[in-house]
């Protein structure tokens, strides 16, 4: 028997921003034409699921107007359909989004809020496509002002086995759900950890595990490092959540977790 088991169909998601604002990004890839390029950069770099998304999530940032969002990843969406079959997920908080993301191509949604605004349960269950539900402390603005748990894991757990629930009945098969437990989302350092050490047990839900843990505050406190040189500490908690059996893996650095990724499942392979 091997001593390493990762999932035999772990995948990695690339991260495609395209706001403006975005504290990782810059404003570098504001543009539908720079977020294209950057698509292509990260489908060639081993990418099997893009995530776009057009409204930040930064503690504190500005909500973004429905036209703007959708002027932000609908030709995107539409320019990557046209080149590559490769599944693309949609980062959004509005029902509206979800519904004219997947019509222009997008085939998962990726919902930092579980399902739990407005009408995008039912939404979600009417477009038939799979979906993240993730878990968040509080909302954007004010989620990192004081985070508290009694236990944090069983917290999360119970949370996320009530939103599978809900997907569920609201006509969401089950075989079209993923769950996150949402590192950086109303969390300290010290919950991360604690949910990361004990990812093993998100899998009792029975369903695919995602865990983004790429270039996040953690790592910053950890090492002391700013957004731009987290990439040590991002591959090292890529390996760490596949080896504790995550399922897909949410990260910027694509090639560089892919080859870190190569390693581990040598390893998983050598019986
Ligand atoms: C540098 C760059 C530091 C980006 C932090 C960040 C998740 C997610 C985000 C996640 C799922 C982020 C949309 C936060 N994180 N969706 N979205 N899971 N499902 N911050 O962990 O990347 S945005």
């Amino acid at each position: 028997m091997p001593q390493v088991t990762i999932s035999s169909n772990l995948r990695i998601m690339g991260v495609i921003n395209t706001t403006p604002d975005s504290f990782s990004d810059g404003g570098l890839f504001d543009t539908t034409e720079k977020a294209f390029e950057h698509a292509m950069k990260l489908i060639a770099d081993g990418a099997q699921i893009l995530d776009v998304g057009g409204e930040s999530t930064r503690p504190g940032s500005q909500p973004v107007s429905l036209d703007e969002e959708l002027a932000r990843v609908i030709p995107l969406i539409k320019a990557v359909r046209q080149v590559s079959t490769i599944p693309i997920s949609i980062d959004t908080s509005k029902p509206l989004v979800m519904q004219s993301a997947v019509e222009a191509g997008a085939d998962i949604i990726n919902s930092i809020w579980a399902l739990r605004l407005d009408d995008s349960l039912e939404v979600a269950a009417e477009l038939g496509v799979p979906v993240c539900l993730m878990h968040m402390q509080g909302t954007p603005e004010t989620m990192q002002q004081n985070p508290h748990y009694e236990n944090v894991v069983t917290e999360v757990r119970d949370f996320l086995a009530a939103r599978i629930d809900a997907a569920v009945d609201a006509g969401i098969a089950i075989e079209n759900i993923i769950v996150d437990p949402g590192f950086g989302f109303g969390k300290t350092t010290a919950h991360n950890l604690q949910l990361l050490n004990s990812l093993a047990e998100f899998r009792s839900l029975g369903v695919p595990v995602l865990a983004g843990l790429s270039r996040k505050k953690m790592i910053g406190r950890i090492l002391d490092r700013p957004a731009d040189q987290r990439l040590y500490g991002s591959l090292s908690l890529a390996v760490m959540a596949a080896m504790l059996g995550a399922d897909i893996l949410r990260v910027h650095d694509v090639a560089e977790t892919a080859e870190a990724i190569t390693m581990v499942r040598a390893l998983a392979e050598a019986a």
